[in-house]
């Protein structure tokens, strides 16, 4: 059994490579909830949706996340009444969120719904939160923003989603913070997985605001360490960028070093391996100094076949029985 942790949409590239090297009922996904608000009074789960969507075939291609051919007939009203239309919630995505919102609200809990909407949508993966409770990731940012003076200068928190969003990632992050993780706790079975998997793949995704809402719910990074030998991860940062979203900003302004090493370093108490692109070849052996061994190999994921070269690679790394092809 292969366990993934996993954020956004590299994830969802890489996990939509995995589940053509292995079967897909013997991959199950963590997935980080820190990007979960609720908006319109609805309990939208971005990561567990991007995740659903592109395991399911359904995803939007171009931008990454919603669904491809969508409508966006609800936007353009609720636009017209001027209500919130700054986050994109088409008509077929808004579909998941009602039901969400409606399952949990009659108790279900989010591990419930997402096993019920994973189902429905047929995908044999299986995919869990890191916790039922609520872990939101709020950014202190600061420096005025859009140039519209929406932000003064000085610290000040907001979601993820209206940093990520509305600001469109444009502000300075000073600090984060995980709001619920130390009162939550892991969703059922997750300690488990990590316990008897025998691979941990940590997919490409921002280490500060995808992997470590994960690694702050209480139990998992201890988990994890424990497991460290068959811990592998593959770099979000490729030649010191990030390829989509503000990893490599966000981990200058917090004081790491923008590139595979400083990956190396954040992830090096609880991973063994790091994935690195060719265009950090020249890193491996300040990365085999951190105590990680390195493999360089060509990770930017630009259709489904390099990412199930990738997936493929990192499997053959797993000692024990041959995984299924
Ligand atoms: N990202 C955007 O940049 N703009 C949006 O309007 C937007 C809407 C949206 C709706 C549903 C959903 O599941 C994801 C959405 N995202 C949007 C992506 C979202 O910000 C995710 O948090 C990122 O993909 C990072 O994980």
């Amino acid at each position: 059994m292969i366990l993934a942790l996993a954020g956004g949409v590299g994830a969802a590239k890489l996990l939509a490579g995995m589940v053509r090297v292995v079967q897909p009922s013997t991959l199950t996904v963590v997935a980080n909830t820190g990007d979960d608000m609720v908006l319109h009074g609805l309990h939208i789960s971005p990561d567990l949706d991007t995740l659903l969507y592109t395991l399911a075939g359904l995803n939007n291609a171009e931008t990454g996340w919603g669904v491809a051919n969508e409508t966006w007939s609800v936007m353009d009203s609720l636009e017209k009444l001027g209500g919130q239309t700054w986050f994109r919630l088409g008509d077929v995505d808004l579909a998941t969120h009602l039901y969400r919102t409606q399952r949990m609200t009659e108790g279900a809990s989010l591990s419930e719904v997402t096993a019920e909407l994973f189902e429905r949508h047929h995908v044999l993966a299986r995919v869990v939160p890191m916790s039922d409770s609520p872990v939101r990731t709020r950014v202190t940012v600061s420096g005025t923003t859009s140039g519209d003076g929406w932000f003064g200068t000085g610290g000040e928190e907001v979601e993820f989603q209206e940093y990520f969003v509305r600001l469109a990632h444009r502000a300075t992050v000073s600090a984060l913070r995980f709001d619920g993780a130390e009162t939550a706790s892991p969703a059922p079975g997750v300690l488990d997985a990590i316990a008897a998997a025998d691979q941990i793949v940590v997919c490409p995704s921002n280490p500060l605001v995808s992997i470590g809402p994960i690694l702050a719910v209480p139990g998992i990074k201890d988990a994890l360490i424990a497991r460290r030998d068959d811990v592998i991860a593959v770099s979000p940062i490729v030649g010191g960028r990030a390829l989509k979203g503000p990893a490599d900003h966000m981990m200058a302004e917090l004081g790491h070093q923008p590139s595979s090493l400083g990956v190396a370093r954040l992830y090096s108490d609880w991973v063994a391996t790091l994935v690195v692109d060719e265009r950090d070849a020249h890193l491996r052996s300040e990365i085999e100094d951190e105590g990680l061994a390195c493999i360089v190999t060509d990770t930017v994921m630009t259709d489904v076949d390099v990412a199930a070269r990738v997936c493929s690679q990192i499997t053959a790394t797993r000692d024990g029985d041959a995984v299924l092809r």
